[in-house]
């Protein structure tokens, strides 16, 4: 934990600035406003010098939350989110938003402290290899040696977090190099540069899409904006092209649109999956199609994926990788929105209404009505009381079969309304919605978590407290890990092992971090709770008693162990 700051030979001391100094004006210039972190004495030089900025620190209470939080802006933002950390158990801490965000394809940037130059290789103090470490997770990971290349390798990762298919990028940053002066120049903001669709593409696609009888598009991945999915909406309502989302992008197409089918995601629509089969062209948009929306890789062949497949990728590497389409465009989704709809829109919308329609009454069939469930509280008063929120709320959650509900029956109305991660890491609802919070202060924010699921990051309640983050927590209570008890009753039935939770009272856990918090038990109460959460404008938690039976929305716990036992 040295620090020195030598001044090298031919550097003027009053235009020379530290590593930290450096640092921080190379955020100030991609106008980077908060951060997130976890302080650490790896980085106090850092932390001086934001002093001085006007960045805002937003402090955590553990570096996933935190890692969680500025991946949930890159969500957000679409440019990179920022985290520091400190070394060794603050990053690998951080670990679960950086395997979120590469998952995700989210642009952000976790920077870490590292220990001293001259100390590496001696399994010094909290000392880890980040390359080796986080170089299968990231797009990239490096060590900045020396300060004066702060500039430029910054801006570089601002735009590798960005171009291409987006992801994280992490920064070790060493102490004592953080405390160097050097005489540099700052970068200027870096321009994110996307790829756009070649004009033959475009052509090609839409001679397919005028002659396709039955058309259908499944919107994905990241790199989208409101303006260009709600344009892609529009375009699909005019051209009668159902619109699926991939897991966890329901924010893509609003639930209201005509257009929209329903999602790919776990325990999807069956008559959604047929109707993918069933198509004569799969216009795959941003997506990659992956284990969760393919069904398990079942859903389209590999490689010849057994429909005529159209896929639109900002990542050369993603195309052809596990589809072979028909035609392969790499465009990043919004350029190719900006470049191929006036061309496509031209196109005579095909004799297809008959064929959108259908699509979409097979959606409505499957979402309007939510089913009772078992127990008094019902899942169905939780989801009424979402859809009645303004169309720009936003809602946040983790893992959990508590989300089955949020994914199936909520409305989604407009983009930057779902935060949600497709890697499926528990508690990431909670700090995902305080980052929401502090990003967009005037929207209603809501955290749904399971009691597993809250108490990954449940912490964070207090960094909601601390920075006046007002956001409503809703805990379906089960006690248990749900989706596992449901797993393990289907293969091992009866044989109940390491998923029963004893939960704290979670209304008084949110009281004693200096929140509000009510308990749900009864039927019919849980829309008064809600509404006084929310009027509390205060950080808010709702504890709702759901019984352990309401393992789905059309499944109990006693009936799936009955048919395992039944069949075994
Ligand atoms: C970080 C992490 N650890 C473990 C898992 C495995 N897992 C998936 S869902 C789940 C249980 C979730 O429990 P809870 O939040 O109570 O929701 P429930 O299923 O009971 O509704 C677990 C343990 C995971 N997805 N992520
Ligand atoms: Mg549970």
């Amino acid at each position: 934990m040295t620090m020195h700051a030598a001044i090298a030979p031919g550097i003027t001391p009053n235009t020379a600035r530290t590593g930290a100094r450096l640092l921080v004006a190379a955020l100030e210039a991609q106008g980077v406003k908060m951060v997130f972190g976890v302080p650490g004495e790896s980085y106090l030089p850092v932390l001086d010098a934001l002093h001085d900025s006007g960045i805002r620190f937003i402090t955590c209470r553990q570096e996933g939350g935190a890692a969680i939080m500025a991946e949930a802006q890159g969500k957000l933002t679409g440019r990179p989110g920022i985290c520091f950390v400190t070394r060794g158990p603050g990053a690998t801490n951080a670990s679960a938003g950086i395997h979120i965000a590469q998952q995700d394809a989210t642009p952000m940037i976790l920077f870490v402290g590292q220990v001293a130059r001259d100390m590496r290789q001696r399994c010094a103090f909290q000392e880890v290899d980040y390359s080796a470490v986080f170089g299968s997770m990231t797009k990239w990971a490096l060590e900045i040696d020396n300060p004066a290349r702060i500039p430029e390798l910054v801006s570089r990762a601002f735009r590798v977090a960005c171009q291409g298919r987006p992801g994280p990028v992490v920064i070790a940053l060493p102490e004592d190099m953080l405390a160097e002066l050097a005489d540099v120049a700052d970068a200027a903001i870096t321009p994110t540069v996307e790829a756009f669709p070649d004009p033959a593409a475009i052509d090609d696609l839409a001679r397919r899409l005028a002659a396709a009888e039955r058309p259908l598009a499944i919107l994905g991945g990241s790199g989208w904006t409101a303006e260009a999915a709600a344009a892609f909406a529009n375009f699909a309502e005019a051209h009668h092209i159902p619109l699926a989302v991939e897991f966890r992008r329901q924010m893509l197409v609003s639930g209201m649109s005509e257009a929209y089918a329903g999602d790919l995601g776990f325990g999807a629509n069956p008559a959604l999956l047929a109707r993918v089969k069933q198509s004569d062209l799969v216009l795959l948009l941003g997506g990659t199609m992956g284990e969760v929306p393919s069904q398990g890789y079942e859903l389209l062949g590999i490689p010849n994926p057994g429909v005529p497949l159209v896929h639109v990728h900002p990542g050369a590497e993603e195309l052809g990788r596990v589809y072979q389409a028909a035609l392969s465009i790499q465009a990043n989704p919004r350029a190719f929105v900006t470049a191929a709809l006036p061309t496509l829109a031209h196109a005579v919308p095909g004799p297809r209404a008959v064929w959108r329609e259908a699509a979409r009454a097979a959606y409505r069939a499957w979402t309007d009505d939510v089913p009772a469930n078992p127990g008094p509280v019902q899942m169905a008063e939780v989801v009424a009381a979402l859809r009645a929120l303004p169309s720009d709320s936003v809602m946040c959650n983790g893992a959990g079969n508590y989300a089955i509900w949020l994914h199936r029956f909520h409305r989604y109305q407009a983009y930057g309304t779902q935060l949600a991660p497709t890697s499926g890491s528990m508690g990431y609802g909670l700090p995902a919605a305080v980052s929401a919070k502090l990003h967009q202060p005037d929207r209603t924010i809501v955290a749904l978590a399971g009691d597993g699921c809250f108490l990954m990051h449940g912490q964070e309640f207090a960094t909601a407290v601390q920075h006046g983050a007002a956001i409503v927590a809703v805990v379906i209570d089960n006690g248990m890990y749900g989706t596992i008890r449901m797993h393990q009753e289907r293969e091992f039935p009866g044989r109940v092992l390491g998923t029963q939770l004893y939960s704290p009272d979670f209304a008084a856990l949110a009281r004693a971090y200096g929140g509000v918090g009510f308990t749900v038990e009864k039927a019919g109460e849980f829309q008064a709770a809600f509404d006084a959460a929310m009027a509390s404008g205060r950080p808010a938690l709702v504890h709702v008693r759901l019984d352990p039976e309401a393992i789905t929305p059309t499944s109990t716990l006693s009936g799936i162990r009955a048919k395992a036992l039944a069949g075994s």
